[in-house]
């Protein structure tokens, strides 16, 4: 396997599939810009500080054209940025060409990942590779250790999503978390918004692209009555279809109960239904016998945490079963016992990213915001003392600035408060009295 990296006129490194698509991405990314009102006034109120200077920072973040804005807002206060994607279809060429001509070093090449192995090190074309990899096999040999004290030279983490953060608090219970972290998911102005109304707009997307079938009139089952459960199974009525959901929090439950959606368990439906959506963030939700039980042509697909929500191992190596691919992400699996066939999408992963592009610009500006936000205030109070290994989440003054400097757009204008009114209504924020923090 081919390992080869290119380098700009101006040395950054990067591997992408076809750099000649900058042109098309940048067109797009100046289409996105006027779209992400958060992030350009990001680079206003603190580009002229140049607070990132000296600061090189690696994102692994779905390698969009929403992505792209964020990188060049970053290495526009000053930061050095290196980027790779972390889905093998949610990646975008076009973005990742234009980022590696004009901005960011970029590995958007995911043909490891499919492989499941590191290149051969005897197959990289380019000798340096070689020798770096060798070095990087031999050592950790000796040390598996040895790359972890890169944590020393590490000021801390941002975290863009539910399962991430989840990772992070269990890190942090166990002690194994190595350095600072911020809960960028848990900032309301992003898990209201970009789980919220993004996946109301990117599920029905992927869907569209990848079946073209009507959902009105169809049985929609959602795994989980959470943020992203919530856009989706919205999306989903809006479209005219039967929702039906399923929970294991009784308090979501209630909710969907409350928005007119009966609750379920995936055993008194699976026969029935036509399109099943897992958006749980959990595992092993739709296993291999529940396939087995669905109509012929029902559609399996995914939009929370990776290929684990939906058993594609238990699907893959099921006796006989075939697998014939529509098109690239639309794969129809048949059942030799029943010779019917179920259309599972994106391979199990994230429909949304991998049938379509994902969120649209405006809630991933309030996504990132949040993230350009947390990233200026690890940099800022690196060595201060003030963060410990531990998860933090942004004050809510800065969550209501996010807000802010998205109202302008959509033409939003705020009622002011007298000074009677604010005195009204205020709530201590120290002393006894902590106001609930409601993650529903
Ligand atoms: P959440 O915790 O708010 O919601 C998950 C819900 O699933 C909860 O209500 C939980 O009770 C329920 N659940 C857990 N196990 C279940 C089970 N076995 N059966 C039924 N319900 C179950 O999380 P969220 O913010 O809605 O995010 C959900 C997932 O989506 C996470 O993995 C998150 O990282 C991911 N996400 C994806 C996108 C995207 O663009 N694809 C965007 C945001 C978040
Ligand atoms: N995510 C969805 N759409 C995205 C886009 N257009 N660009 C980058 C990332 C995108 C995933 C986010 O919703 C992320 O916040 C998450 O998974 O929580």
């Amino acid at each position: 396997m081919a390992l080869t990296v290119s380098k700009t006129p101006t040395g950054s490194e990067y591997k992408v599939k076809d750099i000649s698509q900058a042109v098309f991405g940048r067109l797009e990314i100046e289409l996105a810009e006027v779209e992400m009102p958060g992030l350009m006034s990001c680079r206003s109120e603190f580009g002229p500080s140049q607070p990132f200077q000296g600061a090189r920072i690696t994102g692994s973040l779905h390698m969009t054209v929403q992505s792209a804005v964020l990188i060049e807002t970053l290495t526009a206060l000053g930061a050095e940025v290196r980027w790779c994607s972390c889905n093998i279809f949610s990646t975008q060429d076009h973005a990742a060409a234009a980022i590696a001509r004009d901005s960011a070093g970029v590995k958007a090449e995911e043909e490891y990942e499919k492989s499941g192995k590191l290149p051969d090190v005897n197959g990289c074309e380019n000798r340096e590779y070689r020798i770096v990899f060798r070095i990087i096999k031999d050592r950790l040999l000796v040390d598996p250790t040895r790359y972890r004290r890169i944590k020393e030279r590490l000021v801390g983490v941002s975290e863009e999503t539910t399962t991430g953060v989840k990772r992070l608090y269990q890190m942090q219970a166990n002690g194994s978390l190595l350095f600072p972290a911020i809960n960028v998911n848990d900032s309301v102005t992003k898990k209201k918004f970009d789980n919220l109304y993004g996946c109301r707009h990117s599920l029905p997307d992927g869907l569209k692209r990848a079946t073209d079938v009507i959902i009105a009139g169809k049985i929609a089952v959602v795994c989980g009555y959470g943020d992203v459960g919530k856009g989706c199974a919205a999306a989903l009525k809006r479209a005219g279809a039967r929702v039906i959901v399923t929970e294991i929090d009784p308090i979501c439950a209630l909710q969907a109960l409350m928005d007119g959606t009966p609750v379920l368990t995936l055993e008194d439906v699976v026969s029935e239904a036509d399109i099943f959506l897992t958006t749980t963030g959990n595992k092993n939700i739709i296993m291999v016998h529940h396939m087995k039980q669905m109509k012929n042509n029902a559609i399996v697909c995914n939009i929370g945490h990776f290929d684990n929500e939906i058993d594609m191992h238990g699907l893959e190596t099921y006796p006989g079963v075939k697998r014939i691919t529509v098109k690239p992400q639309t794969d129809r699996w048949v059942f030799p016992e029943t010779n019917n066939g179920i259309i599972v999408l994106a391979e199990g992963r994230l429909i949304n990213l991998g049938c379509a592009t994902g969120h649209p610009s405006f809630v991933m500006s309030c996504s990132f915001t949040n993230q350009v936000i947390a990233q200026l205030e690890l940099w800022k109070e690196r060595g201060a003392g003030k963060y410990e290994k531990k998860v933090y989440v942004l004050p809510k003054h800065l969550d209501e600035k996010v807000a802010a400097l998205h109202l302008g757009k959509l033409g939003a204008k705020l009622t002011k408060l007298t000074p009677a009114q604010a005195a009204c209504i205020s709530v201590p924020v120290e002393g006894p009295y902590k106001p609930p923090q409601y993650r529903y």
